[in-house]
């Protein structure tokens, strides 16, 4: 059974962590569909066609946001989705799917995802928690979005050009063609059971993802070690989508806060955790 995101004082440690800036994305796929993130709440389009559709986040809060889509199967609703997180918080229902979407940014930047969608009712959630501790979702950042059949829109995998795939296997990620300088487009694919995310973190001079995980601890101190700079939300077994990414020389990390129904472990405590250095 999916497990929710497990991400805890993420705001906390991240709400002043602007200190540095990522270079804007150019060339940006230009028929995306937006939606923007604010404290706290989603504005964007209440229907988004099915195929390939390239969801750009702005985020215009002063926390980190992500948006992340969940299918709703069974003829499930917003509110049974509510009514499910209330009553087991750490669990997700097996009729809630993982869709994918564009992952954390701080506030003022924007970041993109492409996804392959079936037709059928979703809603989109951020789950990065507020300074204590509850997700987003909880205090607003809910959207319900109908996704509808188009016969004009490409269906099945995308054969749009990538620059390096990320597997995410349990509990591994195997990049192949690794991540440089500049803009380029890095397609996600879930090859194991439970579902992953990526979320793409820079790290400051001299941290590692080892830092960047500890201030994920209560009673974390000290100043932010990265930043969350986008990548792809969780998505189910085989699932997969692309996002585009510009890197500034450095150190990044990659890492998957989804939660180990069997152990109750995060991803990342698992082996769901990399760094890279982008010359
Ligand atoms: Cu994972």
């Amino acid at each position: 059974m999916p497990v929710m995101s497990f991400a805890v004082l993420l705001t906390l440690i991240l709400v002043n962590a602007g200190c540095h800036t990522q270079p804007a994305l150019t060339d940006a796929t230009d028929d995306a569909v937006t939606f923007t993130a604010r404290d706290h709440a989603f504005e964007g389009p209440a229907t988004m066609s099915a195929g390939h559709v390239t969801m750009r986040l702005v985020n215009q809060g002063h926390d980190p946001h992500h948006a992340q889509l969940i299918r709703l199967t069974q003829g499930k609703t917003a509110k049974d989705f509510i009514a499910a997180l209330k009553a087991e918080p750490f669990a997700t229902p097996a009729w809630a799917q993982y869709a994918g979407g564009p992952n954390a940014v701080m506030g003022n930047e924007t970041t993109e995802a492409t996804l392959d969608l079936e037709a059928g009712d979703y809603v989109l959630i951020c789950q990065m928690p507020d300074r204590q501790g509850i997700p987003h979702l909880a205090s607003g950042m809910i959207q319900p979005v109908r996704v509808i059949e188009d016969q004009r829109r490409r269906r099945g995998p995308s054969n749009d050009h990538a620059d390096s795939v990320i597997r995410a296997l349990d509990f591994r990620y195997n990049v192949q063609q690794p991540l440089r300088a500049g803009q380029q487009r890095v397609r996600f694919v879930n090859r194991g059971v439970q579902p992953h995310e990526a979320v793409l973190v820079q790290l400051n001079p001299g941290a590692t993802l080892k830092d960047f995980v500890a201030f994920f601890e209560p009673n974390a101190s000290g100043p932010p070690p990265g930043r969350p700079i986008g990548g792809m939300t969780g998505l189910e077994q085989d699932q997969e989508g692309s996002f585009l990414v510009k890197l500034a020389p450095g150190h990044y990390g990659l890492i998957c806060f989804f939660l180990d129904p069997g152990s109750g472990m995060p991803h990342f405590a698992k082996g769901m955790a990399t760094e890279f250095d982008v010359e």
